[in-house]
């Protein structure tokens, strides 16, 4: 068998460029894990002669397509769709799907690729998809909104199935959008089947589905901190975000007691001193989720400061919570936190942080919970719809309460296992979740031989 050197992080990474150009979240998402990875396989033969690392790094098949659909003016419109099947070594396909202007292939590449990692973290029977379009829902009507998933699904549906591949919500694709992808799904093809995730709860959803992926990103700080004998309780946070995911953190985050300063969207930052207690929660909630409006009306509600076009990390606080998008936290802006006294930063969002910017805050012991652990609650719940839909039962809010907070300590607890640094006290979570998340996976391509 031909055998090259995946243990040598720099030749892996030449190589990937060369057969991936242009795509720098696919560079940057690889990068990130290999890091790890090729040092901890430098000594397991297996994983060399298997060539594991490489082909993880090779989606199993990647879907684009034409989605043309029918303004309300009668316009046509077109649009492109994606589904990057990364890997199913370990279960069906399974990942969001995100509408944006800014999707793009190494987008959907780099989230395919996180995701691999992420599921298999959970512990479920899950493999690793991403999928989505350059549609922009801001602006749209929602029979807009509607035909577009229609014509979305009428190719996606080909490529998928409940025990092929099983897609979800993340940027722009929220309750309203799933209803109509799996209204057009059931349409098509006459099945009700657990195919889409995070549905409604009159038609196969899960409790807390909503609020996993927030809750357990405060989780997995608290998990952090208590191992070193702290807790959330009285400290200020940041939240970027005003999503699903930032909503749902800052809901957790005020049970636990401590206080959120801070919310975003992609117009700028709002900037609460007294905090953004309940009741000012549901004004977010209400503005973002169903008026769709833009967040300096919170702060024209509440007389908070609004800082247009801007990121709220250069404020002082203990804790961040980035739950908006990719490469939202710069090593600047990495290095502002640490100055200001941040000491944990649990990722809500998708590698919202940069490479350099991680570095700086693992050199500087700071406790960083990378995305794919500690944003792994959303998919985990998303994975027991899946079972709750094959077995056509719901379970009750509290098991699933309880199960989301056990599969998060479990996330915690493998990321402390592969992650300790010798000598320290301190934990390196990135290498943690990097290398939990990879063996499992390794494992089964192993036992499957070259296929
Ligand atoms: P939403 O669409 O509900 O919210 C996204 C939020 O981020 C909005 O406030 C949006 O602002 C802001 N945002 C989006 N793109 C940008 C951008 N380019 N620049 C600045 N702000 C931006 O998405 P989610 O809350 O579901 O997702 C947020 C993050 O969490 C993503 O990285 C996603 O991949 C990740 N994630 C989501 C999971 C889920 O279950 N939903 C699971 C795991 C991770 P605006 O309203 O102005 O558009
Ligand atoms: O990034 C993610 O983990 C998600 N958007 C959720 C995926 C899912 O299948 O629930």
């Amino acid at each position: 068998m031909a055998r090259s050197n995946p243990e040598d992080l720099e030749q892996f990474m030449t190589e990937l460029k060369q057969r991936n150009p242009h795509e720098a979240e696919f560079h940057q998402a690889v990068y990130e894990v290999a890091a790890n990875v090729c040092d901890y396989i430098s000594d397991r033969d297996v994983y060399h002669e298997m060539q594991i690392l490489r082909r993880i790094a090779e989606p199993d098949r990647i879907i684009i397509f034409r989605v043309c659909w029918e303004d309300d003016s009668g316009a046509i419109r077109v649009n492109r769709g994606y589904r990057v099947q990364n890997n199913n070594s370990i279960g069906p396909y399974k990942g969001g799907l995100r509408f944006h202007p800014s999707v793009n292939l190494s987008v959907m590449k780099f989230l395919a690729f996180e995701q691999t990692f992420k599921n298999s973290l959970t512990g479920l029977p899950m493999g690793g998809a991403k999928g989505g379009s350059d549609f922009d829902v801001k602006g749209k009507s929602d029979n807009e909104v509607m035909r577009f998933c229609q014509s979305f699904m009428v190719e996606l549906h080909r490529h998928l199935g409940a025990d092929v591949d099983v897609p979800a919500g993340d940027i722009g694709v929220g309750a309203r959008e799933i209803g109509y992808l799996f209204g057009q799904y059931k349409r098509l093809t006459n099945k009700f089947s657990g195919v889409l995730t995070g549905k409604g709860m009159e038609y196969g959803g899960s409790p807390i589905r909503t609020e996993a992926t927030g809750y357990g990103t405060v989780y997995m700080m608290e998990d952090m901190l208590s191992r070193v004998g702290d807790h959330i309780e009285g400290k200020t946070c940041l939240v970027s975000g005003a999503g699903n995911v930032a909503q749902y953190a800052t809901e957790k985050i005020n049970h636990l007691g401590g206080r959120v300063v801070t919310m975003s969207d992609s117009s700028g930052f709002v900037y609460d001193k007294d905090g953004i207690d309940a009741d000012k929660l549901a004004y977010i909630v209400d503005l973002k989720t169903n008026r769709r409006g833009s967040i300096d009306e919170y702060a024209e509600e509440y007389g908070a400061e609004y800082h247009a076009g801007g990121q709220p990390w250069d404020l002082p606080c203990d804790l961040a919570f980035p739950c908006a998008t990719q490469n939202e936290i710069s090593r600047d802006q990495a290095r502002a936190l640490i100055r200001n006294g941040c000491i944990g930063v649990s990722e809500g969002a998708n590698m919202p942080t940069d490479q350099e910017g991680i570095t700086d805050f693992v050199d500087a012991k700071v406790l960083f919970a990378p995305s794919k652990a500690a944003n792994a609650g959303g998919v985990a719940i998303s994975g027991l719809e899946m079972s709750q839909n094959s077995a056509r039962i719901t379970w009750k809010e509290e098991q699933l309460q309880e199960l989301l907070r056990e599969i998060m300590q479990g996330i915690h607890d493998k990321c402390v296992e592969y992650g300790e640094v010798s000598g320290s006290r301190y934990v390196d979570y990135v290498k943690g979740a990097n290398i939990a998340g990879f063996t499992k996976v390794a494992d089964a391509m192993v036992a499957y031989g070259v296929v």
